[in-house]
């Protein structure tokens, strides 16, 4: 199953198209009916030859009714595109398109209709028109297919088109993180409060307790329809109609988002992208009133351009911070449409890149990257990390990811602590959470009767030199002997006891060598085909000077092995 769109200027021929294809008129209201002018979204389905189903969200093209037509395209996997032979490609031709575009849509098939009422040159001269008008667009390449809707005319080549279309359309993905965007609320007779939306992330079945959002009402899912069948359990991309307890019709409205509770993280600000429409006739500041339209819903939205700009000119991309007036369940990825709401224009759109930014907009310089996330905040549960990105990622210390330097200048302020308690050992209640799982985690402390001590404190009287300490309390980036005044021959008696480990003329704590393993070891879990110098310096958050002699104490113990300029496992990499 697939949900199309269709698209393209008023009275071109969408309903009378969808109408043809599947014998369902997508006008409901009387007064479309009447006016012959589709207001809001319609829908249809039908089933192609190949024996795939489709379902259609027929959009209005009337400039007046473009809010309804964003709220129908959220998400579609593919569009109908439709430009009539007899008038050609006109604004709201052009306005979809670029909408479709900034929503991310990348299949289409574009349908030229009305073709019973031009000959032939005309016919030929509008679809040079579209050819033209669709250079660099995702409907470069497109099909198009003329039609003439009444006569049935190249309606059955609209639906063997549909099918290689959605042949090479990829299925709607299941990250089993559901969310369906409102875009009708109305009460069925005998069973309540129905909802209706476009399925996207994962499945809902009936039974499943669910939230309303930004309200943060609980329901349950009395029943589901899809295409008017109903079924236990409806998987992503599928037309679906949810039949809600726990909430009245009007208490739920288009652009309310449907989603299992404690999923995700709603945000009423975020970072993204924004590229500003070639065509607009000046450049988008902070001055304007804006719209945001997410999801099927519209947004009055205040606009700050990020990165030390002010402004962004036509034709080119920027990162902006959105203020929203309610909250919304959004993660990175996810795309929207800014409009101006005074002049009514179309002004770009783009990419939400942060759901909830940290850094002040002066300072913000969002991306896609996990790790950005990480550092940014230093400590960060996983399960919170997998709101934030929709990424999981395993824990590295305790229940959070922790980013490298973080961790790194806590264990040295820890290391530090307990060697000033010395043989007393650090009272480990004085500590948080996150404090405790460090010390957990390093692997030359104990913690016994609830003191933390050096290992090798008992051990060696040698253990207690201040260079074995100095350079344990540095981790990755050690003193040099001569700043603590450490001669030859002192300094071979620490490296023959194991207290030290010398490499290229650099001495290490063992355990700073074998933290440095497992760390490395976590960044070639998630890049197995290596990672540079650089990379590992900036993981252990020290310098070139200290990474490669570390990273040579690592090939020479089989932890890693070079390959050009890269690491990759050696056949002692431990396991993490
Ligand atoms: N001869 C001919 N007439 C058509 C064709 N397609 C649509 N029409 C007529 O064009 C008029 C507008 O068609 P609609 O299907 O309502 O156009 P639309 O694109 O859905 O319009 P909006 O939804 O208002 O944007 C109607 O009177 C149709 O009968 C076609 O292929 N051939
Ligand atoms: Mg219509």
């Amino acid at each position: 199953m697939h949900v199309v769109a269709t698209g393209g200027h008023v009275d071109h021929g969408k309903s009378t198209l969808v109408l043809a294809l599947t014998g369902m008129d997508p006008d409901r209201f009387e007064e479309e009916k009447r006016r012959g002018l589709t207001i809001d979204l319609g829908f249809a389905w039908t089933t192609l030859p190949s024996g795939r189903g489709v379902a259609f969200v027929d959009v209005p093209g009337h400039v007046r009714f473009i809010k309804n037509m964003l709220a129908g395209v959220g998400g579609v996997d593919a569009c109908l595109f439709v430009v009539a032979a007899t008038e050609g490609w006109k604004p709201q031709s052009e306005e979809h398109l670029r909408i479709l575009e900034l929503l991310g849509i990348r299949h289409g098939v574009v349908a030229l209709t009305k073709v019973g009422l031009v000959d032939e040159d005309d016919v030929e001269l509008a679809r040079l028109d579209v050819l033209d008008h669709v250079v660099g667009t995702f409907l470069d390449g497109a099909e198009v297919v003329p039609v003439d809707a009444p006569t049935g005319v190249g309606v059955a080549a609209v639906r063997l088109a549909l099918d290689r279309l959605l042949d090479a359309t990829p299925a709607a993905v299941d990250r089993d993180r559901p969310r369906l965007w409102v875009d009708r609320s109305f009460a069925a007779k005998g069973s309540g409060t129905v909802v209706t939306g476009t399925l996207t992330g994962g499945a809902f079945a009936v039974d499943d307790e669910l939230v309303v959002l930004p309200a943060a009402r609980q329901v349950r899912v009395r029943a589901l329809q899809s295409l008017h069948e109903s079924h236990q359990r409806v998987g992503p991309g599928h037309r679906l109609a949810v039949n809600l307890t726990g909430v009245h019709h009007d208490d739920i409205v288009r652009g309310d988002a449907l989603v299992r509770p404690h999923q995700w993280h709603s945000t009423a600000m975020l970072d993204a992208t924004l590229e500003v429409l070639a065509g607009l006739d000046h450049d988008v500041t902070r001055r304007g009133a804006y719209a945001a339209y997410i999801g099927a819903g519209e947004h009055p939205v205040r606009v700050r351009v990020l990165a030390g700009h002010s402004r962004i000119a036509p034709g080119a991309r920027g990162l902006v911070r959105l203020h929203l007036p309610t909250s919304l369940p959004l993660l990175p990825g996810d795309r929207y449409v800014l409009r101006e709401s005074g002049r009514s224009e179309t002004v770009g759109g783009g990419e939400i890149l942060d759901v909830a930014p940290v850094l002040p907009a002066t300072k913000a310089r969002p991306d896609r990257s996990v790790d950005r996330v990480i550092a940014e905040r230093g400590w960060v549960e996983a399960s919170e990390l997998a709101r934030l990105t929709g990424e999981p990622r395993d824990a590295t210390i305790g229940r959070w990811v922790v980013a490298p330097a973080t961790f790194n200048a806590a264990a040295t302020r820890l290391r530090g602590a307990v060697v000033d308690a010395a043989r007393l050992g650090l009272d480990v209640a004085t500590l948080d959470d996150r404090d405790r799982a460090v010390l957990d985690a390093l692997d030359d402390v104990v913690v016994a009767g609830g003191r933390a001590r050096l290992v090798d404190d008992d051990r060696d009287p040698l253990a207690d030199h201040p260079f074995v300490a100095a350079v344990a309390a540095a981790w990755f980036t050690p003193p040099s002997p001569g700043d603590l005044g450490v001669d030859r021959a002192e300094l071979r008696e620490l490296v023959r006891r194991g207290l030290v480990v010398e490499q290229d003329g650099v001495w290490f704590a063992p355990a700073a060598v074998d933290q440095a393993a497992r760390m490395v070891a976590r960044l070639l879990r998630d890049r197995p085909d290596g990672v540079t110098v650089a990379e590992v310096r900036d993981a252990l958050g020290t310098s070139r000077k200290h990474a490669l002699p570390l990273l040579a104490l690592l090939d020479g113990s089989g932890v890693t092995r070079r390959r050009g300029d890269r690491r990759v496992a050696g056949p002692r990499l431990p396991a993490v």
